[in-house]
C-alpha cells in the first residue's frame, strides 16, 4: 500500500516527482546512502536473532532507533483484527484524501473491508484485515470516484495488530491501471512468501526518531519509515494535535514522501494529498 504503493503504502509508479516535491530541508536522512536500507535489513535480522551487538546498525540508529522486526514476527506474537492503534486505527471506516499534483486533481480512498486474508500455515497462521486503497484522477475534485474518472491504482492490503499494539503489514495485491485497464500488478507482495516478512507499519508507541521497515519483500517492496516530528497539522477535515510526521523512503528507487498521522484518525496527509473526510 502504504505507503506508497500509491501515496499510502509503497512508492511505485507515479510517485517519484511528488516525493521529490515534498522533500524537506532538514530531513535527517536526506543524504542517506542507498545502501543504508540493506544495513537496516541486516540490523533487523541481527536483532531478530537476539544478537546484542549493534554492528553495522550503529549508523542507522544515530538519529534514533531502528525497531526490531521481531515486533511483527508471526512466531513471536499473537495477532488481532481489532486494530485500534490510535495513529492507524483500522476497525472500520473510510478515509478520503485529495490534492493536486502537477495540475492534476488526485484522490485517495482507503476503506476497511469486512474481508480477511490468512497468511502462513500451521501455528504461525495469521488472519489479517483487508484494507482497500484506491487512487484515482479526481477530475472534478469532489473526493468521489465518478464514472468518467480514471483509476490509477487499486490495492488490497493486509494488516493485523500484535498484543503490544504494533500494527503489522503483511503485504498487498496491487492492480495498476492505464486507460481503465489493469496493466500491471507491480509491487504486489505477501509476507509469507519465502524471503519476505511482515513489516512494522505503525509502532505501538511512536516516538520521534524511530525508524522501521514497513515492507519486507526484497526487490519488490522495501519502504522504510522514520518519525520526524510530532505536532499540529491542519487539513480540510480539521486541525489535529499530537500528530506524527513520518518520512517514507523507498530504497528501490530512492524516492521519499511525507505523511502525517493523527491520533484517533489515522492518515491525514500523504504527500500533496490531505484528508477531506473520514
Ligand atoms: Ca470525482
Amino acid at each position: 500500500m502504504y505507503p506508497c504503493g500509491s501515496y499510502v503504502w509503497g512508492m511505485r509508479g507515479r510517485v517519484g516527482p511528488r516525493d521529490t516535491r515534498v522533500l524537506e530541508k532538514g530531513d535527517i536522512v536526506k543524504d542517506r546512502p542507498r545502501t543504508s536500507w540493506l544495513i537496516s535489513i541486516i540490523a533487523g535480522a541481527t536483532l531478530a536473532l537476539g544478537v546484542q551487538t549493534l554492528g553495522p546498525s550503529g549508523a542507522v540508529a544515530a538519529n534514533g532507533s531502528t525497531l526490531d522486526l521481531a515486533l511483527c514476527a508471526p512466531d513471536r506474537n499473537t495477532f488481532t483484527l481489532a486494530i485500534d492503534n490510535p495513529y492507524f486505527p483500522l476497525l472500520s471506516g473510510q478515509w478520503v484524501l485529495t490534492g493536486k499534483e502537477q495540475g492534476e486533481s488526485l484522490g485517495l480512498r482507503i476503506t476497511v473491508l469486512d474481508s480477511t486474508e490468512t497468511l502462513y500455515r500451521g501455528k504461525n497462521r495469521v488472519t489479517t484485515r483487508v484494507v482497500e486503497e484506491t487512487e484515482w484522477l479526481d477530475a472534478n475534485a469532489n473526493g468521489a470516484i465518478d464514472p468518467d474518472e480514471d483509476l490509477i491504482e487499486s490495492s488490497l492490503n493486509y494488516f493485523a495488530q500484535t498484543q503490544s499494539g504494533t500494527v503489522c503489514y503483511f503485504g498487498e495485491a496491487v492492480d495498476i491501471y492505464e486507460n481503465g485497464v489493469v496493466v500491471s500488478h507491480e509491487g504486489s507482495w505477501r509476507a509469507d512468501t519465502r524471503g519476505n516478512a511482515p513489516g512494522i507499519f505503525m509502532p505501538a508507541a511512536p516516538e520521534v526518531g524511530m525508524t522501521f521497515q514497513q515492507e519486507i519483500a526484497p526487490g519488490i517492496a522495501e519502504d522504510t519509515a522514520t518519525i520526524l516530528a510530532i505536532g499540529t497539522v491542519t487539513v480540510p477535515a480539521g486541525t489535529f494535535e499530537n500528530a506524527i510526521k513520518v518520512r517514507d523512503f523507498n530504497p528501490l528507487d530512492g524516492s521519499k514522501g511525507v505523511k502525517w498521522y493523527a491520533p484517533n484518525v489515522g492518515l491525514v496527509v500523504d504527500g500533496p494529498l490531505e484528508l477531506m473526510s473520514h
